[in-house]
């Protein structure tokens, strides 16, 4: 950090505008834009200048959803808060939300404690957490309110997995009560474990053990209805509901209706619902065990209506749910029984060049692109200008971007710690260039120029995206 930076000759886009102009970078922040070459080199006094002509300069990518180090399944997500917060940055990503977890019987803060250790030191781009509330009694209540205070502001909750993160209705009922009252923010897996789990133990009772099963059971009906009925309570208790992991096109249907009333009701989906199908899920020799994740890829006819969804705005956020488990030594855990392969694909990475190479293809505009992968995971988190925009006294996460360079993702060529890439051979238009994180070189020019421990805890205000 100290001295001045400058960003000279770039399109600058933002949520909201697309400008050519110059950045100037000072002591970790954007202190000035001014139209491209309205201010001479000499004038900005800057110590160091880097020429984005022909690139875009953007902000760092948001991504609001991570599961770094996260046990599941008797294994644990392969990333670990340095190898994951490496790979985003050379994805373009300059901050991430990920999951602190509280076990049945522990406390919030005993939960929090122990993601703050295995983050703390370790991060090469700044941070946050959610907390996973598995437990809601009155202590958990409480704590809440405590937790708001501090800056973790959302709150993830699962109709799913009975048995390990699993809450009922009303156990949810009481948690977006109190969020009603205290500003937080409930997330929500929003898929029937209950009915799930009958279909799994039928499934493999008949001898449908392969990973194609893993996606018919986990029917796109029972996302619907839990989606539907996590609407009704936050209705109820009068709090807004963040709906995580959206695949099924029915339970963008029920958003779009809950949208329609007004209600504060939000919707994410992740690249892996975009751009993988059940196709993948169906690959020979247990390949299908790559993309197994919940909720589940879903046929492919369901993609318009997450495109759609993303440009009506009746969903919000792409984040990746980055929860990398490598096929060798884990995927394989459930060769002969689907319901034991460790849930979750990696992606953290690929979240920016994927929803770009999306502009590319018309789903998006370029302003939207950022405002699903930038400003609006910001502003819904309680980070915002602070995050997700390029504008004086914003911190200065930049992504120098180059628009025109092809790649071909890999897991040859990935940073993520994990040993296949879920768009192995998928060919993209655009490329990260380079990489600030609060005015520091976190990736130049296409090298790792920085470091673990660089990134810090960021606390979070309240949702900034309230109706
Ligand atoms: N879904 C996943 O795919 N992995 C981790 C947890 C979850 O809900
Ligand atoms: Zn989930
Ligand atoms: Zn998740
Ligand atoms: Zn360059």
């Amino acid at each position: 950090m100290g001295g001045r930076t400058l960003i000279r000759g770039g399109l600058v886009i933002t949520a909201s505008d697309e400008i050519h102009a110059d950045v100037l970078i000072e002591d970790g922040r954007i202190a000035a834009l001014a139209t491209s070459g309205s201010v001479t080199a000499e004038a900005w006094t800057a110590e160091r200048t880097m020429d984005a002509t022909g690139k875009y300069v953007i902000p760092g990518g948001v991504d609001a959803h991570t599961h770094m180090e996260l046990p599941f399944g008797g294994t644990a997500a392969s990333d670990t808060f340095e190898t994951g917060t490496r790979a985003a940055a050379w994805g373009g990503t300059t901050t991430i939300i990920d999951f602190a977890v509280q076990s049945v019987g522990q406390s919030l803060r005993d939960g929090l404690d122990t993601w703050n250790a295995k983050a703390d030191g370790n991060c090469a781009i700044d941070y946050g957490f959610h907390m996973i509330v598995s437990d809601v009694n009155q202590d958990t209540l409480k704590e809440m309110d405590l937790l708001v205070e501090e800056g973790v502001t959302s709150f993830k909750q699962f109709m799913a997995y009975p048995g390990v993160f699993y809450s009922d209705d009303g156990q949810i009922l009481r948690a977006m009560q109190r969020s009603a009252e205290n500003g937080g923010l409930i997330m929500m897996h929003a898929e029937n474990g209950i009915a799930i789990d009958v279909l799994v133990e039928q499934a493999l009772a008949r001898g449908e053990t392969d990973p194609r099963y893993h996606g018919e059971v986990r029917k796109a009906l029972l996302e619907a209805e839990a989606t539907h009925r996590a609407i009704k309570l936050a209705q109820v208790a009068g709090a807004p509901l963040y709906v995580v992991h959206v695949s099924a096109q029915e339970a963008v249907a029920e958003l779009a209706r809950a949208r329609d009333e007004g209600l504060n009701v939000f919707g994410e989906t992740c690249p892996q619902y975009l751009f993988l199908s059940t196709d993948n899920l169906a690959e020979p020799d247990f390949e299908g065990a790559k993309y197994v994740c919940s909720t589940p890829l879903r046929p492919k006819d369901h993609q318009a209506a997450l495109w759609r969804g993303l440009r009506t705005n009746d969903l919000q956020v792409v984040s990746t749910d980055h929860c990398p488990f490598c096929f060798e030594g884990q995927k394989e855990l459930g060769r002969g029984d689907f319901s034991k392969i460790p849930n979750g694909l990696p992606g953290v990475e690929n979240r920016m060049d994927l929803l770009h190479q999306a502009v590319v293809d018309g789903h998006i505009s370029r302003r939207r692109w950022i405002e699903i992968a930038c400003a609006t995971p910001a502003r819904m988190f309680g980070l915002y200008p602070k995050k997700g925009t390029i504008a004086p006294g914003a911190d200065a996460d930049v992504v120098i971007y180059d628009p025109r360079a092809e790649q071909t993702v890999s897991a040859e060529t990935h940073h993520m710690n994990v040993d296949y890439s879920a768009y192995e051979g998928k060919r993209i238009t655009g490329r990260v260039e380079t990489v600030l994180s609060r005015g520091e070189l976190v990736i130049t020019e296409r090298e790792f120029t920085g470091r673990a421990g660089h990134g810090v805890y960021t606390p979070r205000s309240t949702c900034q995206y309230l109706n």
